[in-house]
């Protein structure tokens, strides 16, 4: 059936992939026939849970604004595609959470739910990530889709959000409170100012992204949360410091005594690296897994250095990639990349929120 066309032609170029990197272990032309027929038959077909662990990794090979890919092989994936309900992904969720975070020790972890099928759109989750805060101003929209709902909480500080879960995209979302052993949360302290603690700031220990769909050969996978580790200049230069998110560079300046008044003291600069130093000494205190941007550009680089050597490109969005701090001091700055390519795939890809 002509309609049918780009999800078989997306197959077959995924299967052929595939095949081509694990030399032996299928024909692809056969495998290829057999997604045809079942395609004919029900308008779309199921990958093999070899398939599934592929193409969810080399979805974060071909992630071009992520500069943590030189684990990409390592992504431990759970192969959730029998559940539906909200209820079930829920639990799983929590459950991804509690592997995840591993006592403090992160882990690479991609949770799969249910694909898109042909008149039937799988579950989704509303939200940018598992965890969020509650005042935290990117999450406005899922707060007051949850009030709407008649959640009652977000009235402290760093408040943990429910998740929301909608089972099909024309259903209204149910939500569910995170079980207090699923997030783990690293209070601020910095190694030399024992008062930067009384500025009250904490992050959670696991980003784990939930609202990008995640597509395989054609197939659409829109329930698929994925979280590495953090690196320390996304809490410490933008989500504690962007003016239109906790905005805490003038509170960490008066604490250190740095003049405000005057651009050219640079204690905006100043403020940056306190905040990240603390974020850097707070996770390493506690044995949480963080990384530093320097560690992490080098390690990006021995990754485009291997995937060389494998004779691959490494799509790399440069505008991405160089950290929010610090960037000529990191290895990455120096050089240029091959460009993203929006049509590579496996991909993860961005959804419009409703
Ligand atoms: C983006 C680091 C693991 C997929 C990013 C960004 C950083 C980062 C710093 C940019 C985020 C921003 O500026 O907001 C890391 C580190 C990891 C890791 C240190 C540790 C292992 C992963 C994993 C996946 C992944 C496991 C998927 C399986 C992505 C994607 C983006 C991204 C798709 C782009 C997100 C967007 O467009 O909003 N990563 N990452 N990363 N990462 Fe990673
Ligand atoms: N900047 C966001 C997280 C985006 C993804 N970053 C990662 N991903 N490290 C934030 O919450 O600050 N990951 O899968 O590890």
């Amino acid at each position: 059936e002509p309609g049918q066309q780009p999800l078989l032609e997306a197959a077959e170029s995924f299967v052929r992939d595939f095949a081509r990197e694990h030399p032996g272990a299928v024909d692809p032309d056969v495998r290829i026939k057999e997604i045809a027929a079942a395609v004919d038959r029900d308008g779309t077909y199921a990958h093999t849970p070899e398939e599934l662990t592929y193409g969810a990794r080399v979805a974060w090979r071909n992630a071009a604004r992520c500069i943590g890919r030189l684990y990409w092989n390592n992504l431990l994936v759970r192969d959730l595609r029998h559940l539906t309900h909200p209820d079930d992904i829920a639990r799983e969720c929590f459950e991804h959470l509690r592997l995840a975070t591993n006592g403090g020790r992160i882990r690479p972890v991609i949770s799969v739910f249910a694909p898109d099928a042909p008149g039937r759109p799988a579950a989704r989750m509303l939200g940018e990530q598992l965890v969020r805060y509650a005042d935290d101003p990117r999450s406005a929209e899922r707060c007051a889709v949850l009030r709407e709902l008649g959640w009652k909480g977000g009235k402290e500080p760093f408040e943990v959000l429910p998740l929301l879960i909608q089972a099909a995209p024309d259903r209204a979302p149910e939500f569910y409170e995170l079980p207090e052993d699923a997030v783990l949360e690293v209070p601020l302290t910095h190694p030399h100012r024992p008062d930067f603690a009384a500025l009250g700031l904490r992050w959670y220990a696991v980003p784990a992204v939930a609202d990008m769909t995640l597509e395989i050969g054609g197939i659409s996978y829109p329930a698929a949360p994925f979280n590495g580790w953090y690196m320390g200049t996304e809490i410490g230069s933008r989500n504690l410091a962007d003016a239109d998110r906790y905005n805490q560079l003038p509170a960490v300046a008066q604490l250190f005594g740095l003049d405000t008044a005057d651009e050219r003291t640079l204690w905006r600069d100043r403020a940056l690296v306190e905040l990240n130093l603390a974020v850097l000494h707070s996770f390493g205190h506690v044995g949480v897994t963080i990384a530093d941007h320097h560690t992490e550009s080098t390690r990006f680089l021995a990754h485009v250095e291997r995937e060389g050597r494998h004779g691959r490109a490494v799509p790399t969005d440069w505008t991405w990639i160089v950290p929010p701090l610090s960037g000529s001091a990191t290895a990455v700055f120096h050089r240029y990349y091959d460009p993203p390519d929006p049509s590579a795939r496996p991909a993860f890809l961005h959804r419009r929120t409703p």
